[in-house]
């Protein structure tokens, strides 16, 4: 399945929420265009080869006319309480020849049961539902976010439930493989299912990614990241990440689409490491696709084709230090036939080999492919890469996990011959595949950042390449300034707009657009002594500042703008390493005060799904004068240190 797509639509997506709190009025949803052959072509034609749908997300309104709550479409006046989308979706699905499969949230915000044992019931028969009455179902999605504040029926309350045991997967699990014998059960890995979560919603799993697990026993971070290399359980890694910042649709994040090198990147992280790519489509209100979404996902597809287009092995020749009986069934060439059904086998207790790849000229490439026969299980430990150049051995890389598809990227080479060396197996390798590609390049837009003096920083992503820039939200050609250096900018808000150019090839990257209000230059972060605090106003989004893990919660960050500004919002950006230290602020308050005395509440509330998705968290208010803020974190993902990346504000 290597690559398939997600899909989320839900009443929050027409209260531009990112989890819905189960008190949405159901006659908001209201999808004037509604075309799930729309979502299934795109998917299709991007070389998907499925899509999963959340039918139910966390608000627990139902995309179907579930018979066991009121909660659906079935009540509102869209289509007089008629549809069906998830019907709708899987009869697109098999019209464009793609599987189907379903997300349902276990986390129920809406029911009144939610977190006693009257729910399962409730949601088994969701489960019975969905998976009886909309033909095959390949893969059923449940979520790890589990319990918190909700309607709950009208309780408005916080429910807490013990994940590990209220929800008896087990017997879920079994009435799901008889409802559907082939489905794959996904999980966040406390449940050992068919498929497991990477620990990340930011699209990669671990270089060295093991598809095992222990059948038993904890799964922390480190486990789903990388699998557990002696592990009893097959349970590959899914890598799921949204095509935009978030999981459902905001009008904010129309410019926010990732760019093709990001795909790029995303493609070498999952798919290129051992895992599934499930990358995810958030479906507008009014029921379609993003045409910026559907432009980068074919743009990705054609990409990934042009880079895998001719195998520079394919007409070389092959040649191994073992081979198993010294039989042609298990010769070098089979790596190289393009039949992933044969493979280079060596004998037993031959944990170590190398295969030599002899191109007919010297051959240019930046690309390395490489499988195993999985069917037999996943046995490479480590192994490297040499090429032969000018008369020379060089090594281009060492790697440890190959599992069912691994691909490294490089910088290009031009060899007569290239050796690929397995260090160590855990029992004699078996190598299906090997494939040498010369990649096009793709130029990657630049970071752009405004430091805390008012100075934009461009940093390219290809050192190949020059930057063109422009400050007037005009488009930047070669005929704009080309970055030399900090460019200065007066302390007021710049549109700055930029894009890399390649001398070499004519080629240049897609924009990178930021819209920087007011320069923080002469803010001052009050009542801390710790100097580091100013890595919260610097720009750079990689560094951070965590408050004292001491301090109990709440916990404040007090800041003199200097001068009084008209404010509008404020914009948080958590540590974006929190796994490694920080912690992150979910739920908050914000003030804003005249003279640094009283205080005015502006806007309080929640930064639904940050843990999962650290991105930029956005919060507007009735515009106010004011010289000082004060952030509160009223709770954070761990109970001690907050911690902050970036903050800033929107002024008028
Ligand atoms: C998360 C959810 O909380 C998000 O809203 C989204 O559905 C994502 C796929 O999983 O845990």
């Amino acid at each position: 399945m290597e690559y398939y797509a997600f899909i989320h639509f839900s009443i929050n997506t027409y209260t531009d929420m990112a989890w819905g709190k189960g008190d949405e009025d159901p006659k908001l949803f209201n999808p004037t265009d509604l075309d799930c052959r729309q979502w299934a072509r795109i998917c299709k034609e991007a070389g998907m080869k499925g899509i999963i749908f959340t039918a139910k997300h966390h608000s627990g309104f139902c995309l179907w006319p579930s018979k066991y709550t009121d909660y659906s479409i079935k009540n509102i006046p869209w289509r007089n309480g008629q549809a069906d989308i998830v019907r709708e979706l899987a009869d697109a699905c098999k019209e464009y020849g793609l599987k189907f499969g379903v997300y349902l949230s276990p986390w129920d915000r809406n029911h009144a049961d939610y977190g006693k044992p009257a729910y399962i019931t409730y949601f088994r028969n969701q489960l019975q539902e969905l998976l009886s009455n909309y033909g095959d179902i390949f893969e059923v999605w449940y979520d790890g976010a589990n319990g918190g504040s909700g309607y709950y029926g009208g309780a408005n309350e916080t429910r807490k439930i013990d994940a590990k045991t209220y929800y008896d997967w087990p017997n879920t699990y079994k009435l799901v493989r008889q409802l559907q014998p082939n489905i794959v059960i996904w999980n966040d890995g406390g449940d050992r299912a068919d498929l497991r979560w990477v620990g990340t919603e930011a699209g990669y799993v671990g270089e060295t990614n093991w598809s095992l697990l222990n059948a038993t026993g904890d799964v922390p971070e480190e486990m789903l990241r990388h699998g557990v290399e002696n592990g009893d359980a097959w349970v590959p890694g899914e890598v799921n990440t949204s095509i935009r910042p978030e999981w459902f649709y905001h009008e904010r994040e129309d410019k926010k689409v990732k760019t093709l090198p990001q795909l790029m990147d995303t493609y070498y992280h999952s798919i290129g490491r051992n895992g599934t790519l499930l990358l995810n489509f958030p479906i507008m209100p009014n029921g379609l696709i993003h045409e910026k979404d559907e432009k980068v996902a074919l743009e990705f597809a054609q990409a990934v084709k042009e880079v895998f287009a001719v195998n520079l092995a394919g007409k070389a020749r092959a040649e191994a230090s073992n081979v198993r009986g010294k039989r042609s069934k298990y010769q070098a060439n089979k790596a190289i036939d393009g039949n992933k059904e044969s493979y280079w086998a060596t004998d037993d207790g031959v944990n170590k080999g190398t295969l030599t790849i002899h191109f007919a000229k010297p051959t240019a490439f930046n690309r390395f492919l490489v499988q195993e026969y999985i069917r037999l299980g996943q046995r490479v430990k480590a192994f490297a890469l040499e090429a032969f150049v000018n008369g020379a051995w060089k090594e281009i890389a060492k790697e440890t996990t190959i599992g069912y598809k691994r691909i490294l990227r490089f910088p290009t080479v031009e060899a007569t011959k290239l050796r690929f060396s397995i260090l160590d197996s855990k029992s004699c390798p078996l190598i299906s595949n090997i494939g040498v590609y010369k990649a096009p390049q793709i130029l990657t837009p630049p970071l752009m950042m405004r430091e805390q003096s008012g100075d934009i920083r461009i940093t390219p992503g290809d050192p190949e390449s020059e930057i063109y820039y422009t400050l007037d939200g005009s488009v930047p050609t070669l005929q704009s300034n080309k970055y030399t250096g900090l460019i200065k900018t007066n302390d007021g808000k710049v549109e700055a707009k930029a894009m890399a150019y390649n001398p070499a090839t004519g080629k240049s990257s897609a924009l990178t657009e930021e819209k920087f209000d007011i320069a923080r230059k002469n803010w001052k972060v009050l009542g801390i002594e710790d100097k580091n605090v100013y890595k919260v106003l610097d720009g750079n989004v990689n560094s951070s500042w965590h408050q004292s893990r001491n301090a109990k919660m709440p916990v404040e960050l007090l800041i003199d703008l200097g001068k009084q500004e008209n404010l509008m919002g404020f914009r948080y950006l958590p540590d974006q390493n929190w796994w490694a230290d920080g912690s992150i602020i979910t739920h908050y308050q914000f003030f804003v005060s005249a003279d640094n005395q009283e205080w005015k509440l502006v806007n309080e509330g929640e930064f639904a799904n940050i843990k999962n998705n650290p991105f930029w968290q956005i919060k507007t208010f009735t515009p106010i004068k004011g010289r000082y803020i004060k952030l509160k974190a009223l709770q954070n993902t761990q109970t001690t240190a907050s911690g902050y990346a970036e903050i800033d504000v929107l002024t008028e």
